[in-house]
């Protein structure tokens, strides 16, 4: 990272790959985790490579949900854990949330290194290797939970998550809040509340939501959450992404 010049008009863009590219290395991220990436970068660079404001207000009602939750939990695979480890303990501890390994192409020992990373990263207990509870209505690797984690939680916040999977945690009954730049996808389009922003900016962003609505009483939290609504949310990213009236003269 540090051979990236501060000004350089696409800095957030290439450390990102870089890090995404050491989480392979690392054996922390998937090489689909690349994919994955090269596809969100995509639609980052069709918004602007900024936080819009339903992003924003996306973020907030996120942060709402969290601290009203019984049983939050911040669901952790191999992109996130790799673009934004110390910043998933920080919201965890923000919003009294467990943090859970949980991924899509499942190895115990890509779940213990992802695990090491977070607590190299300040994390305290990490959950996700008991494997004790099932997703109903996924493949057997890919429905694995832990009880008294993600099996257990009222909401739950899934970064970068695929499809079936996210569906299938709707299904449960589950609050989801998933981060994902693509407005169209499944993830997104099943979430009860979508933050389309890059996981970088949305991370610290509910963090800091959950900060400032630290002392907001339950009336408060409880408007903020009636009052989002997803399907408007998505509306005005795809508008962003379509139209808007950005500069790319950087690029
Ligand atoms: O570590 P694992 O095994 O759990 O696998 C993780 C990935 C992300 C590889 C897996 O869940 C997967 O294949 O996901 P998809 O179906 O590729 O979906 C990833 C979604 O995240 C896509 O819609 C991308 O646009 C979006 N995305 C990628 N990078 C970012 C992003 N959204 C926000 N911020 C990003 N940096």
């Amino acid at each position: 990272e540090a051979e990236i010049p501060a000004d350089h008009p696409r800095h957030d863009s290439l450390v990102t790959r870089h890090r995404v590219e050491a989480g392979v290395e690392k054996g922390i991220t998937s090489r689909q985790g690349l994919i994955a990436q090269g596809r969100g970068e995509a639609f980052d660079y069709l918004l602007g490579e900024r936080t819009i404001p339903s992003a924003d207000a996306a973020a907030r009602a996120a942060a709402a949900h969290l601290l009203l939750a019984d049983h939050p939990v911040v669901a952790v695979n191999g992109n996130a854990a790799a673009l934004v480890p110390a910043e998933l303990v920080d919201l965890a501890d923000a919003v009294g949330a467990d943090l859970e390994v949980n991924l899509f192409n499942r190895t115990d020992e890509r779940i213990r290194a992802i695990a090491d990373h977070l607590r190299e990263h300040g994390a305290r207990e990490v959950k996700g290797m008991a494997a004790d509870a099932r997703i109903p209505n996924l493949a057997h690797e890919r429905a694995k939970v832990d009880a008294d984690g993600i099996a257990d939680a009222d909401v739950v916040l899934v970064p970068l998550e695929d499809g079936d999977r996210a569906a299938a945690l709707a299904d449960l009954g589950k609050v989801e809040l998933v981060i994902d730049l693509n407005p169209l996808s499944r993830s997104a389009q099943v979430a009860d509340v979508p933050i389309v922003d890059n996981i970088l900016r949305a991370v610290p962003r509910i963090t800091a939501h959950a900060r400032d609505l630290a002392d907001a009483d339950r009336a408060e939290l409880e408007r903020l959450v009636a009052e989002f609504d997803p399907d408007a949310t998505l509306a005005a990213a795809e508008r962003a992404i379509r139209g808007g009236d950005l500069d790319y003269s950087s690029g």
